[in-house]
């Protein structure tokens, strides 16, 4: 189907690509990208996987990662899909009101604590020995954070109410999310790009998705979807150069206690709201 200039060379570079190639970065520990989809629910992530397993592989539109149109969220597990030996891409549960604990759930996806499965925002986790041997073992991969963001849904959020969600990313990624404006036919998307790169974003990128409605392959589609499997390597590849000073288990292990610090203070900072709303209730019932 590849017949825009430039697709060819791009589709190359995917297919030929190992991680740190197109910096020629050698002695790295990073065997595979990991390209990770987070977005509120509705937005478009699965439809964003079927369009990018179809022109990665250049075959037949398929509905693999179950995309779909529902008043409730569709998506509860995070799956992973093989684009290629060294690149991965992960749907994920779509995030609702990117509350504490959600935002807690993202961190441990950015950590490398979640395998793939069902995504319970409640399910915190606990430092035991458990999980520091875990950390030992763990194969040292580069995150790709991307935000899928439909451009015809507008949020009951602003996007400035987003913030935390993009400061938890470089934090933990060192990598601003690559933002996707999704459902963007003929919608002018300068203002919600401004909007973006105020909070940090280098990249947004426009994608009209392959949906079971629109599933026949068409050029500007796979070129736009090339260029963005393209725009993640070579995000994979700054994120290794700037790691490859550092030392990998030590760095997850300084982010996963700071994260554990956080959820102990945030369960705190509840028990003592509750403690305050129990005795003013208490004193309260002894004035009546
Ligand atoms: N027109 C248009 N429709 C889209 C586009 N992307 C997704 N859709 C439609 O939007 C609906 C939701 O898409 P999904 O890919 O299932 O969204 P999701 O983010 O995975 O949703 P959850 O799994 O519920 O979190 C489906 O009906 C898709 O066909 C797009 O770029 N353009
Ligand atoms: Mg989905």
């Amino acid at each position: 189907m590849l017949c825009c200039a430039g697709d060819n060379e791009r589709w190359k570079r995917l297919s030929e690509y190992t991680p740190g190639s197109t910096r020629k970065l050698q002695g790295h520990e990073y065997s595979r990208v990991c390209v990770q989809l987070f977005g509120m629910t509705g937005h478009g992530k699965s439809s964003l996987i079927n369009s990018c397993l179809c022109v990665a592989k250049d075959i037949e539109y398929r509905n693999v990662a179950n995309s779909g149109m529902s008043n409730k969220p569709i998506t509860m597990m995070r799956n992973e899909f093989k684009i290629n030996n060294a690149v991965y891409i992960y749907d994920n549960r779509g995030i609702s009101k990117l509350t504490e604990e959600e935002l807690f759930e993202i961190s441990a996806q950015f950590c490398q604590l979640r395998t793939t499965g069902e995504v319970n925002w409640d399910d915190r986790y606990r430092i035991n020995n458990e999980v520091l041997r875990k950390i030992l073992q763990i194969q040292p991969e580069i995150i790709v954070p991307v935000f899928v963001y439909s451009a015809g849904c507008p949020l009951t959020q602003t996007i400035e109410q987003l913030d935390p969600f993009f400061r938890e990313a470089y934090n933990m990624t060192d990598l601003f999310p690559i933002i996707v404006l999704t459902k963007c036919k003929q919608i002018n998307t300068e203002e919600l790009e401004y909007k973006f790169r105020q909070l940090g974003v280098n990249h947004v990128v426009r994608i009209e998705n392959y949906t079971t409605t629109n599933n026949q392959r068409n050029p500007e589609i796979d070129t736009n979807i090339l260029k963005f499997l393209n725009l993640c390597l070579d995000e994979a590849d700054q994120g290794i150069n700037l790691k490859l000073e550092k030392k990998y288990h030590q760095e997850l292990l300084y982010k996963i206690v700071r994260l554990n610090t956080l959820i102990t203070e945030a369960k705190e900072r509840k028990l003592k709201q509750l403690q305050e709303e129990e005795s003013s209730n208490q004193s309260s019932c002894i004035i009546i």
